[in-house]
């Protein structure tokens, strides 16, 4: 009998070549969006149709986050439930991550936090809604919160399927950062950048892909010249479920302007200008927040079994 030493499917998988063909066709999801960036039981909902999503294209779901200190790298139902519904289910980042486990707390991991852990646990692939990037004050002009997702894109090879940056970010800045930090941005069937929830943007990507193998060939390629980044697949929403940039844009510096967007916690800005725009654009942002995210998990989860 070979050793098995840290492969979790050991007793159910005995064929060393079998198990390592599971693990590496895993998809790693994000438990923020859950805690922080959808009401329950809206994100229970959605918790539950990305893991069946993933399942149903061959890969393995493994929602990531952290509960009573210990590091979840796959939850089950009740786990789920715990993220959607409890109180004080920390954000966590890259900068409270070592606390938040020294102090046996538990936290929902961010994209930085969930590709850096998916990273280490040996999961290649991660679905998400949209990847933080730098945010904009009420005049539209970039500021220095700049969301670790970006630096921490820039060190984990793993490949993020999303929906490109969040459209409440000041987007050009974005999109300088990730071309400084050396992020490979790949568009699935477009030329330009979606914006979460809008569709397009007149930012260019770094390189289209209409298959899935031409970006499991740009994946190889990066591991074969040993980059440290990672590969960022953005996906668009289809216009049915798009929202014009200029109603989110609106919003988004309407909201930065109230007094009480000045007294926000670093964390707390990306939730806040989330709900706001839940707030004022209804039931068509939740709609199309969910939708884009079901989009992601099953492209994220036919990568990773071309993978
Ligand atoms: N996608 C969504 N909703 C979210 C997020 C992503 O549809 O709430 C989360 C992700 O976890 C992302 C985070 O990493 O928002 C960015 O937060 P910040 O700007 O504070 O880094
Ligand atoms: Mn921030």
């Amino acid at each position: 009998m070979p050793a098995f030493v840290g492969c979790e499917f050991a007793p159910f998988f005995p064929d060393i070549a079998q198990a390592r063909s599971i693990i590496m066709s895993s998809v790693a999801l994000e438990t923020t969006v859950l805690s922080h960036g959808l009401p329950w039981p809206a994100n229970m909902e959605l918790a539950l149709s990305v893991e069946t999503l993933v399942r149903e294209n061959g890969a393995e779901p493994r929602t990531v986050g952290i509960l009573d200190g210990k590091i979840a790298t796959r939850c089950d139902r009740a786990d789920l439930e715990r993220f959607c519904q409890e109180d004080g289910i920390e954000k966590v980042s890259l900068r409270n991550l070592p606390a938040v486990v020294a102090q046996g707390r538990s936290g929902a991991t961010t994209v930085a936090a969930t590709i850096r852990l998916a990273h280490q646990a040996g999961i290649r692939v991660m679905a998400t809604g949209g990847i933080g990037g730098v945010h904009q004050g009420a005049d539209g002009q970039p500021l220095w919160d700049e969301s670790a997702d970006l630096t921490e894109l820039a060190r984990c090879p793993v490949t993020v399927v999303c929906a490109g940056p969040k459209a409440i970010l000041n987007l050009e800045a974005t999109r300088e950062r990730l071309e400084t930090l050396g992020v490979t941005v790949v568009g699935w069937q477009t030329d330009t950048m979606p914006a979460f929830y809008c569709g397009e943007t007149s930012f260019p990507v770094d390189v289209r892909c209409n298959s899935i193998e031409e970006v499991a060939a740009i994946v190889r390629s990066r591991d074969a010249l040993r980059l440290p980044q990672a590969i960022l697949v953005t996906v668009p929403l289809p216009e049915a479920h798009a929202l014009p940039i200029e109603e989110v844009q609106r919003v988004v510096s309407e909201a930065l302007g109230l007094p009480i967007a000045q007294s926000l916690r670093p964390a707390e800005v990306t939730p806040y200008l989330l709900d706001q725009v839940r707030q004022q654009l209804g039931d068509k942002a939740l709609a199309a927040n969910i939708a884009l995210l079901e989009q992601n998990a099953q492209l994220a989860a036919r990568i990773a079994v071309a993978l």
